[in-house]
């Protein structure tokens, strides 16, 4: 018998009738193509060896998602440590070996899973397919408690959140040094009760003739709006009040208030408004009215606020823009701040009331921005170590080179020491970040007058203009307040002593025993100011704010003397039947009046001499630190990712890798 054989051959035919033919072996090209189908076969298992995905451990976005909120360098260069070496030194692919594991594993799971079936079945007597779906029914009932107990768990763990944030919240708001303080000599006592009655004056006649609007014009008996609020009447003076009310226990001007709040405060229908502005007051407001009395409504309303200035920090560099339209979103910089340029003061005083919101909420929106703004600036190269008051937020390259310890640059400073205050004194970035820019002032701004009065210089593009505004008078405050932690508390409270006494002496060589908006160190003059339009006083707090600060640490008289020259003065000149306005000319016996009382009056310069006619244990230094605007928060609160708070500093975010020129 012949082979018929598998591939097909020459077939020869005999009058049509084929011959059958006998082969011993098979032809070259044969023999090929048996070999090329064994190759092919022995790929397609060797890829589907290596290759094929275990199904059984696919990836899912929620396995992603936890291995980019783990961090690390892997999530950028996952295969940065795949490869290693075998015992003879040679590359291995660990993925690989990896595979194969998981494969063996799976195949053995499953053996078991058989073998573990047939046992039962056999020991219930039960048919397979019966065992196989009791044993499905348990897996599925096994797989719902597992649910209910991740469930029950994290209830559990989010109980235990609430505990801890109302815990902390118990430890700050309300109790000890938020009320009280009276001094013991009557003296004393009598002048601080006097502050009590100008505060009252200011409220009611704003109640009176203003309630509501954003600020009152006492002279005109109406309402008053600056273009820093936009274009509702959104109560700025009632919010900036609250926390004044409730320290000098005026309890039923309060409860107007926080009914006012309660009611009619919706921060919705304003047009286009300050970010900083609405932050200090509204937010800053809000929060210290929370911190004070422990009302969860006046937190509600400052979440409501700050929500709505979020879209201002979509920037490259998380750098704010300095106006916000808050019904549509969009946001703008002023042309006149060094070609749309971000202002120092104004992006650096949001930390504080951010930080708070974030712990007292849980939310870490608020806290993550501003520790991305502290971050950049403080990887940010600083020309001559100073700070230049305009940075673009885009390049965060800075704008013009002008640095001031006034106008457009203060509070940046004060929340660099502030945040570090806040932290419990934890947060060691913040504290170098402080003492750097202090030592760059020290340096190239601050200067002694012929006449031996210390002052803070501006420095414009090379050169140095010898002035110093009201606003910069509160750095007497600040150098005294962060003595403490210094390498040298004495000479910082020494240099805020001295500031004080140049910032009183601009009060003092005035007709009116009130400071102009800015003086100068000129060859004529010292500690006056020259310009017209620099000789206008507008209620303003720095000066008192200093002297408050100064009284804390010293315990000297004259801070009290001091305070009470202002307190006569603001009556002589500033009151009026309608409540207090501010003045054009501090030098004019008769000065003309603005007829705007300012709501920051009612905020900072009443509330800082109140305190100054105070015991210290109204509002300790050590459990609060006041925003810009004097509204008092709680010491010691961290924001830590998981919502609640903590007392060591939150390892803050990386910052972006823009670099100033
Ligand atoms: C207040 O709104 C704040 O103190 C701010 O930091 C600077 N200006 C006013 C008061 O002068």
């Amino acid at each position: 018998m012949t082979s018929p054989g598998i591939l097909p051959s020459h077939q020869r035919y005999l009058n049509g009738v084929p011959i059958p033919v006998a082969r011993k072996s098979l032809r070259m090209r044969e023999k090929y193509i048996i070999v090329l189908v064994f190759l092919t076969f022995g790929m397609v298992c060797f890829g589907a060896f290596f290759f094929l995905p275990d199904l059984r451990d696919r990836v899912t976005v929620t396995d992603i998602r936890r291995q980019m909120q783990m961090g690390g360098e892997e999530i950028f260069n996952p295969g940065h440590n795949a490869i290693h070496l075998d015992n003879h030194g040679d590359l291995i692919d660990v993925h690989k070996i990896d595979d194969k594991a998981k494969i063996g594993a799976k195949i053995a799971e499953d053996w078991a899973r058989q073998k573990a079936i047939e046992e039962l079945s056999n020991k219930l007597q039960m048919p397979k397919e019966d065992t196989l779906k009791v044993k499905q029914e348990i897996e599925q009932e096994k797989q719902k408690h597992k649910e209910q107990e991740r469930v029950k768990e994290m209830a559990i763990e989010e109980e235990r959140k609430k505990q801890a944030l109302e815990q902390v919240h118990k430890e700050h708001e309300g109790g000890d040094g938020t009320k009280g303080g009276e001094p013991s000599d009557p003296a004393v006592k009598q002048k601080r009760d006097k502050v009590k009655e100008m505060m009252k004056h200011a409220w009611d006649n704003y109640k009176k003739y203003a309630w509501g609007e954003n600020e009152l014009r006492p002279i005109s008996k109406k309402g008053h709006s600056a273009s820093i609020f936009g274009s509702s009447s959104l109560g700025a003076t009632i919010i900036d009040a609250l926390d004044t009310l409730y320290i000098m226990g005026m309890d039923q001007e309060f409860k107007d208030g926080r009914d006012w709040v309660a009611t009619n405060f919706h921060f919705e229908g304003s047009t286009e408004l300050s970010v900083f502005e609405t932050n200090i007051r509204f937010v800053g407001g809000l929060l210290a009215a929370y911190a004070l009395s422990g009302d969860k409504m006046f937190k509600e309303k400052a979440l409501s606020v700050a929500d709505k200035l979020l879209p201002a920090f979509n920037t490259p560099t998380g750098i704010p823009y300095a106006m916000i339209n808050i019904k549509t979103g969009s946001t703008r910089n002023w042309g006149w701040a060094s070609g749309g340029s971000s202002i120092l003061s104004e992006l650096g005083s949001m930390h504080l009331e951010w930080d708070y919101l974030s712990n007292v909420t849980g939310n870490g929106v608020f806290a993550e921005k501003v520790y991305k703004i502290r971050n950049f600036m403080n990887e940010i190269e600083k020309p001559m170590g100073l700070y230049p008051n305009y940075i673009n937020p885009k390049t965060g390259k800075w704008g013009q080179h002008h640095t001031a310890i006034g106008a457009l640059g203060d509070s940046f400073y004060e929340y660099l020491l502030k945040m570090w205050i806040q932290s419990g004194k934890t947060d060691p970035v913040s504290r170098k970040m402080y003492d750097d820019a202090v030592d760059a002032i020290e340096k190239n701004l601050i200067k002694t007058s012929p006449g031996g009065l210390k002052y803070i210089a501006e420095y414009k593009s090379g050169r140095l203009e010898q002035k110093l505004d009201h606003l910069g008078c509160f750095s007497g405050g600040m150098f005294a307040l962060g003595s403490q932690g210094s390498s040298n508390p004495q000479k910082y409270v020494q240099l805020g002593a001295d500031i004080a006494h140049t910032c009183h002496e601009s009060y003092d060589r005035s007709a009116t025993k009130l400071g102009p908006e800015a003086f100068r160190f000129d060859d004529a003059s010292e500690a006056k100011a020259v310009r017209q339009n620099e000789k206008y006083y507008i209620l303003r707090p720095e000066v008192l704010e200093t002297h408050f600060y100064m009284w804390r640490f010293t315990r000297e008289q004259k801070y009290r003397d001091w305070a009470w020259e202002a307190v006569q003065a603001l009556e002589k000149h500033c009151r009026t039947d309608g409540g207090y306005t501010g003045i054009r000319d501090v030098y004019q016996e008769n000065p003309q009046q603005d007829d705007v009382q300012q709501s920051f009056f009612l905020a900072e310069t009443l509330k800082y001499l109140y305190l100054i006619f105070s015991d210290d244990s109204l509002l300790p230094l050590d459990k609060w630190v006041f925003n810009t605007e004097a509204h008092p928060f709680p010491i010691n609160y961290v924001f830590k990712s998981n919502g609640v708070p903590v007392t060591v500093p939150v390892s803050a975010p990386v910052p972006v890798a823009v670099q100033a020129s």
